[in-house]
């Protein structure tokens, strides 16, 4: 049967490195769909600013939905299955992020991948993700595929040491950066979002982070 999904494209890909891909465009069709999925998984999985072990407080405001999600508090970084906010089971997956998330990493010639995490992260203008490798995760093979909605921002691609410089790479509304394979452990981060209003998400930039954790 023909289905209208596999022609899902990207219009343009730029290889980021060996396994490593920035898809253009790959969601924008779907962009405002995915977007409005985002206030009924909130309504249930409050944004908040998680703290770090030493203190601090995540500039990035955050919630996961899937089977397991990714907190920071005073004793470090992991993953569990609940919400130390609400006490409750992170809400699901909706069956569209489930979807992209497949579809992208497809494309990225990562075929068959099912994440049960999906990260939800919240920008201001002011708001910067130093480098950092995505590291906690129990399952190194799967890709992250990490989806770029409202406002633009300079994604940070590193090496895999810290001290590589890295390149910096502008991703808009509806771009999908994936990374698996020898660049899984990528020290990645995000720098300067643009000042302004997005007229999709108003003054956010959100980036929806797919991982298999468990
Ligand atoms: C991005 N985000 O927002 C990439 N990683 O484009 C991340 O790499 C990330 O937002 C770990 C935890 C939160 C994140
Ligand atoms: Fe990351």
């Amino acid at each position: 049967m023909m289905q209208p999904d596999m022609f899902a494209c990207a219009r343009s890909e730029v290889g980021l490195g060996p396994g490593a891909v920035l898809l253009g465009g790959f969601a924008l069709d779907e962009a405002e769909a995915l977007l409005a999925e985002i206030a009924p998984l909130a309504a249930i999985s409050p944004f908040r600013h998680m703290t770090t072990r030493s203190g601090g407080r995540l500039a990035v405001a955050m919630f996961n939905c899937g089977e397991t999600g990714w907190i920071s508090d005073g004793r470090g970084y992991r993953y569990q299955s609940t919400d130390p906010q609400t006490g409750d089971r992170w809400p699901a997956l909706p069956p569209r992020f489930l979807d992209l998330a497949a579809r992208a990493a497809a494309a990225a010639r990562y075929p068959g991948f099912v994440p049960d995490a999906c990260l939800v992260n919240r920008y201001d203008a002011q708001t910067r993700l130093s480098l950092h490798q995505d590291m906690d995760e129990r399952d190194h093979d799967a890709p992250i595929v990490s989806v770029s909605l409202g406002l633009s921002a300079a994604f940070l691609w590193g090496g895999l040491t810290r001290s590589d410089r890295p390149r910096r790479h502008p991703v808009h509304h509806g771009d999908v950066v994936v990374w698996g394979g020898p660049s899984r452990m990528i020290f990645h981060g995000v720098d300067s979002v643009e000042k302004g209003t997005h007229p999709a998400t108003g003054p956010w930039r959100y980036n929806l982070t797919f991982r298999k954790a468990r």
